[in-house]
């Protein structure tokens, strides 16, 4: 039996969406995050030394990293299912938005979350100026247009195909959604800025899976509307 090792409000969501997609049991064991600092408890580490989350046990198997659990749920349970065929441009570009989501679209949105927590944190009055202002240049300096360039990109690309490995659905675009749901949540993403992402956003909400997965997984709050 599958055990998704499952951190409320996190990546693990996308674990639990591809699973009821693929239609297979397993079991999902709830860990809580701190409610101040927003880690993951402590007794994640006894399933996996980093402590995050997702992690999959399956019989004596243990895995991490959203990518490579996602890659390993399609290849041993897809049936051909959720992936392009091999050798083909869409496997390219599967493969290449199955590493892109974590590689590449999640840095700029952590560090807008850091940064943001830094500028509204509570801290001593003298120290407040120097911190917000130092918070505020990263972002304008750094993170914001980084974000835009992203943004810009992913957009441009899902004006081309409605999903992004082409025009099938595949495990890449349940990778892709967690990006793009922070990018909603916590970096202005709308409908009139990304009007493709946003529809991307709305079809995959539609999806019966992803509400199943909605009821397995408990309070996802990074998702509006
Ligand atoms: N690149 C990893 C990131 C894993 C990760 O940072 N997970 C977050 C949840 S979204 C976590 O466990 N945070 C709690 C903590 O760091 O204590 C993946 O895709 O699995």
């Amino acid at each position: 039996m599958i055990v998704v090792h499952h951190l409320n409000n996190s990546r693990s969501q996308r674990v639990l969406w591809l699973l009821e997609e693929l239609g297979i049991p397993y079991e999902v064991k709830r860990y809580e995050r701190d409610a101040k600092t927003m880690l993951a408890p402590a007794e994640l580490k006894a399933v996996h030394p980093l402590g995050k989350s997702p992690v999959i046990t399956d019989g004596a198997r243990t895995l991490a990293e959203s990518g490579a659990v996602i890659e390993y749920l399609v290849d041993r349970y897809g049936e051909g299912r959720f992936v392009p065929p091999a050798g083909t441009p869409e496997r390219l570009r599967y493969t290449y938005w199955l590493h892109y989501a974590e590689g590449s679209a999640m840095p700029p949105l952590l560090l807008k979350l850091i940064f943001d927590r830094v500028e509204s944190a509570p801290m001593p009055f003298f120290v407040k100026p120097i911190a917000r202002g130092i918070a505020r240049k990263v972002k304008s300096a750094f993170v914001e247009p980084q974000l835009e360039t992203h943004f810009a990109y992913m957009e441009a690309e899902l004006g081309k195909t409605p999903w992004f490995a082409g025009d099938a659905f595949t495990a890449a675009d349940i990778q892709m959604s967690f990006p793009l749901e922070a990018a909603q949540s916590r970096a202005g993403l709308t409908q009139a800025s990304r009007p493709h992402l946003f529809d991307f956003l709305a079809r995959i909400h539609a999806r019966p899976a992803y509400r199943r997965a909605l009821e397995k997984g408990g309070p996802y709050d990074i998702v509006r509307g």
